[in-house]
C-alpha cells in the first residue's frame, strides 16, 4: 500500500494498538491535545498496571470489540505489533495506514533530525553522539527506540513550536518497524551502521529488512555510509540508479581512508582523510565494533560544527552504555562479561571477537590470549534467525556453548552437526554455577545471548540484572 504523510490535528477521536512505552506517551499526548482515543492492546493485565490518561479514553482487548476503523481520524501502531496481527490484517483490507508517534513529532520538530539505525550499536552511537553534542554545548536529544518515546518531547504543540529552534538536535535511534510506520520519514543528517540477520520473523527476508532501513537513507539530506558492509546501502537489484547515488557520500570503515572526506584507521589511530584525529587507546570502549561507533559519532558531531579538537576532547569521556559488552567481574584471571544487549547473531560475533582483541592486548586487565577459551551463554527468542555463520568462529574460539531459553533447541539445531561442544540447560542459574564450577583462569564467561530476552524477562535490562546478580552471589560464595 502507497505511504501517505499525516498531519496531525487535536481535538479529534484516535485508535491506539499497543500499550506499552510508546502506547502510553501517544495517549498521554493525545490527552494534552483534548482528543479521545480508544486504546487496544491484547494484555489485559497492561491495563491493571498503567492507567488510561483520560476517564474518556476507552480501553479494548479484543478486536470484536472495536467498532468500525473508519471512525477513527488515525490509528498510532506501537513498533511491536507484527503485519500479522489481526487489526493490522483488517486495516490492510480497508485501505487503511497505521503510523508511528514518530510520524507526528516529525510534523512539528526544528531543527537538526539525525536518523540513526542498524542492526546493531544504534544505542551505542546515539547516545555517545548526544554525549558529545551535549559536551560542546549544543541542545542535543537522544529520543526513539533508546527508549524515550519522541512524544514526550511535546508538551503541547504550540510550546514546542515556540520553544524550539533550528538549534536544536534530535537523536533519534530508529528501528526497523518505526521506519515502516513513519511516512514522514526527513533526516538531516543519517546512517545505517550495518545489517545482520534481526527480525525476520517480522520482516520475513534479509532483503525485505534491509530495504525498509534504506528508506532513512533515501529520504535524508545527508548520510554517511558504512564502506566495510556495501550491502547496507546497495540496493539489491545491481541495476538500480540508486547505487550510483551513494558513490560520492563519504564513508567510515575500518580500512585506510582514501578519499579526504572519507574516515578510517591508520598506524592504531582514527584518521579523515589523511588528517590524524585521535589515538585509538584513548577511547574507554573496547572491540573494533566500538571504533566505527566511534567513527560514525565524530563524523556527525564534525558535521554539525564542532572542531576535531574539540571532538577528541570529548568523544574520549564516555563510558558506554549497561549491558553492551560490560566487564562485571574479573576473579582468580577469569573474565565475566555481560552482553545482554545482544538480540541478534551480529553481536554475539563481534562480542567473541571483541574477547580475542581484549586477550591479544596482553595486559593484566584480561586473560591472555589462548584458542578456545570462552564459555558462551545463548539462548532466549532466536525471531527464525540463522545461526550456522558463526560456526567457523565457535570452532576456533569457544570452549563451550551454554544454552538456555524457549528457542535452545532450534539455536543447537543450528549448531548440532559440527560437533561443537553444547549444553543444554533449563534456566540461567545453573549455568553460572557450571561455569563457576568449570571455569579455569584464563577463560571468559560472555553472556551474549544472540536473542530477544521477551521468553523469561520483560527486557534485556532485566535479563543483564538477573545474569549480574546471579555472578555476584556466585562469586561470593567463591570466596
Ligand atoms: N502488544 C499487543 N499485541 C501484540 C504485540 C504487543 O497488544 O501482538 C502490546 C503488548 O501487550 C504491550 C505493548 O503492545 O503492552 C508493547 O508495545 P511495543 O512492543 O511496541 O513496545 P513499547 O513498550 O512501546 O516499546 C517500543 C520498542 N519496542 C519494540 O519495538 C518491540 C522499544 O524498543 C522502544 O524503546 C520504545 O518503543 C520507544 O520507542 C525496544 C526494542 O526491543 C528496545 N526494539 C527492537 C530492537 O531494538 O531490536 C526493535
Ligand atoms: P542496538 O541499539 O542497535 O541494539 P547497542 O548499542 O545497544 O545496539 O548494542 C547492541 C549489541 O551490539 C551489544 O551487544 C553491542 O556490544 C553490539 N554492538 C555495538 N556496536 C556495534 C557495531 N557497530 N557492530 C556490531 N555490534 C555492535
Amino acid at each position: 500500500m502507497k505511504q501517505t504523510k499525516f498531519t496531525f490535528s487535536p481535538s479529534n477521536n484516535y485508535l491506539l494498538v499497543g500499550y506499552g512505552i510508546t502506547g502510553q506517551s501517544i495517549a498521554r499526548f493525545l490527552n494534552r491535545h483534548n482528543s479521545t482515543c480508544t486504546v487496544y492492546d491484547d494484555n489485559p493485565d497492561i491495563f491493571q498496571h498503567q492507567k488510561l490518561p483520560s476517564k474518556s479514553f476507552k480501553k479494548v482487548t479484543s478486536i470484536e470489540q472495536l467498532e468500525n476503523l473508519f471512525d477513527y481520524q488515525a490509528i498510532f501502531i506501537s513498533p511491536g505489533i507484527a503485519d500479522e496481527h489481526p487489526i493490522l490484517q483488517k486495516m490492510r483490507q480497508l485501505n487503511l495506514q497505521g503510523i508511528s508517534d514518530i510520524e507526528v513529532f516529525l510534523n512539528y520538530a526544528k531543527g537538526t533530525i539525525i536518523g540513526i539505525t542498524g542492526s546493531n550499536g544504534k544505542s551505542t552511537v546515539t547516545r555517545w553522539l548526544e554525549h558529545t553534542l551535549i559536551e560542546n554545548g549544543k541542545k542535543a536529544k537522544a529520543i526513539g527506540n533508546i527508549g524515550v518515546p519522541v512524544l514526550d518531547y511535546i508538551d503541547t504543540i504550540e510550546n514546542f513550536v515556540k520553544e524550539t529552534n533550528a538549534n536544536h538536535y534530535w537523536v533519534i535511534e530508529l528501528s526497523s518497524f518505526q521506519i515502516q510506520l513513519t511516512p514522514s520519514l526527513r533526516a538531516n543528517l543519517s546512517t545505517i551502521i550495518n545489517i545482520s540477520e534481526d527480525h525476520i520473523d517480522r520482516h520475513h527476508s534479509l532483503q525485505q529488512y534491509t530495504k525498509v532501513k534504506q528508506r532513512l537513507l533515501e529520504v535524508s539530506e545527508y548520510c554517511i555510509l558504512n564502506r566495510d558492509q556495501p550491502n547496507s546501502y546497495l540496493s539489491f537489484d545491481n541495476s538500480s540508479t540508486s547505487d550510483i547515488k551513494w558513490k560520492n557520500q563519504p564513508s567510515y570503515g575500518l580500512s585506510e581512508p582514501t578519499r579526504q572526506e572519507d574516515y578510517g584507521i591508520k598506524n592504531g589511530s582514527l584518521f579523515r582523510g589523511k588528517t590524524s584525529l585521535l589515538k585509538i587507546n584513548k577511547l574507554q570502549l573496547v572491540g573494533q565494533h566500538n571504533i566505527l561507533n566511534a567513527l560514525i559519532v565524530w563524523m556527525f558531531a564534525h558535521q554539525c560544527g564542532i572542531s576535531d579538537q574539540k571532538i577528541a576532547q570529548t568523544i574520549i569521556n564516555w563510558y558506554g552504555l549497561e549491558h553492551r559488552f560490560q566487564k562485571i567481574a574479573y576473579h582468580h584471571n577469569i573474565m565475566w562479561i555481560n552482553d545482554s544487549k545482544s538480540t541478534n547473531v551480529g553481536s554475539m560475533e563481534v562480542a567473541i571477537k571483541s574477547c580475542m582483541e581484549l586477550s591479544s592486548e596482553n595486559t593484566q586487565l584480561a586473560p591472555s590470549y589462548t584458542p578456545k577459551n570462552i564459555y558462551l551463554i545463548v539462548g532466549g527468542q532466536s525471531k527464525n534467525a540463522d545461526f550456522t555463520p558463526l560456526i567457523p568462529l565457535l570452532k576456533k574460539q569457544i570452549k563451550q556453548i551454554l544454552l538456555f531459553g524457549q528457542d535452545a533447541h532450534l539455536i543447537a539445531k543450528d549448531w548440532d552437526k559440527q560437533n561443537l561442544p553444547m549444553q543444554q540447560f533449563t534456566n540461567l542459574e545453573q549455568i553460572i554455577t557450571h561455569c563457576n564450577t568449570n571455569a579455569i583462569k584464563g577463560n571468559f564467561i560472555l553472556f551474549s545471548p544472540g536473542c530477544a530476552s521477551f521468553d523469561s524477562y520483560k527486557n534485556y535490562q532485566q535479563r543483564g540484572q538477573h545474569f549480574v546478580n546471579l555472578v555476584n552471589s556466585a562469586l561470593k560464595l567463591k570466596l
